[in-house]
């Protein structure tokens, strides 16, 4: 049995490993939840689920989770951000799977290695901002992180006990909702084309990432830091099916793919798992009924995030975890209709022009972040208001 601590339970991502665990009660049990502000999930969640301890961020969600809870609840109940750090490193846990939204995820991450837990990790933001810790962090102490980033779990499952071996990735992209907008169409791409994700469901903020190809460019570092990759081993390759969910090269030539219909549970379940496989098959590929498998080159032009990301990427230090915040708060910004689809990559070129370039510790990472979520505040009012006139 694995005592799994979730951080970031009511999201995408949480409910989705609920659904795992729910299939496997004598294998995985739950010790403790966590969310944001979503407390009528959380608390169906804790009366389900049962665990020891149950987190919520928001204050007045807290009150109502309070008011709500059943008198019987045997879950004690904890309030605002110390209970996440207290949920990752608590003794009764065995792993944590940390699926939480962008940078919120670097902390619990630190704490739940820093304590000797298991991590599964789908947060990318936290590798992204806070590689050039976590990785020395887990190394340290011996601890293998499974990625539940679908391209990274394919990664990990293809390289096996042949790291030693690896000539490069092939890392797959769907192209995302936009895939097919000319450079004139993406000027008025809206949120709900963005929103209208052909093969994934996920969270609204992952979703504008694909759009943008930003989230690619994240994950080209995610997969520098996990498998000790340069950026130049990264190969993206568009291929809008989703069935092959990444590859590796071999020095010989060989390449090994990981396939199946997109569902993130089997990678979720892996990452569980790891190193063995539980019976359960949640996406039943069929190979006679699958589409064409197509393959095409990212288009670096129409796309200007890819490109920034590898560029904040080769500066290295704290210049990822700016390009991490900006983008945070242009992605927000457009989710809220307060910028156009373009301004996006604008408002985050002309924060990282005004940022420094500092070495990666966590004092600069997190003054790196908020002087980048400052300044392109500056930026969105400005965006705001000329869109409005
Ligand atoms: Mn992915």
């Amino acid at each position: 049995m694995i005592n799994i601590s979730i951080v970031g339970s009511t999201g995408s991502i949480g409910t989705q490993a609920l659904d795992v665990i729910r299939c496997f009660p004598d294998k995985f049990s739950v010790v403790a939840l966590s969310a944001n502000s979503n407390w009528e999930l959380l608390l169906k969640q804790i009366i389900e689920f049962k665990p020891l301890k149950a987190v919520l961020i928001d204050n007045i969600a807290f009150s109502k989770l309070k008011e709500n809870a059943p008198n019987d609840l045997n879950t004690e109940l904890i309030c605002g951000e110390s209970g996440i750090k207290e949920i990752s490193s608590m003794d009764e846990t065995e792993l944590v799977l940390i699926s939480t939204v962008g940078m919120s995820g670097l902390k619990p991450v630190l704490s739940a290695l820093n304590a000797g837990k298991q991590l599964a990790l789908a947060t990318k933001e936290a590798l992204v901002s806070g590689g050039d810790l976590v990785i020395p962090l887990a190394k340290s102490k011996n601890i293998t992180i499974r990625p539940v980033d679908s391209e990274h779990s394919a990664i990990f499952q293809c390289i096996g006990d042949n790291r030693e071996f690896l000539k490069k990735v092939i890392l797959t992209c769907s192209g995302g909702a936009l895939r097919n907008f000319t450079v004139e169409q993406l000027k008025y791409a809206t949120v709900d084309d963005v929103l209208a994700h052909p093969n994934w469901s996920m969270g609204k903020k992952i979703t504008v990432d694909c759009a943008t190809l930003m989230n690619k460019g994240f994950e080209m570092m995610e997969a520098c830091h996990l498998f000790n990759l340069l950026p130049n081993q990264v190969e993206i390759v568009i291929h809008p099916q989703s069935i092959i969910h990444s590859a590796v090269e071999f020095f010989d030539g060989s390449i090994i793919a990981q396939m199946s219909k997109p569902d993130m549970k089997l990678a979720i379940q892996y990452a569980f798992s790891y190193p063995e496989r539980f019976e359960k098959n949640w996406t039943n590929t069929d190979f006679f009924s699958l589409p064409a498998l197509t393959f095409e080159k990212p288009d670096f032009d129409k796309f200007p995030c890819l490109k920034i990301a590898f560029d904040s990427f080769a500066k290295g230090g704290t210049m990822p975890a700016s390009l991490n915040a900006v983008n945070e708060e242009a992605v927000f910004a457009f989710l809220k209709k307060e910028i156009k689809f373009n301004d996006i990559f604008k408002i985050i070129e002309m924060t990282l022009s005004k940022v420094e370039c500092l070495p990666s510790s966590i004092e600069n990472i997190f003054y790196a972040d908020s002087e980048a979520r400052r300044i392109s505040g500056v930026f969105i009012e400005r965006m705001k208001n000329n869109n409005v006139n």
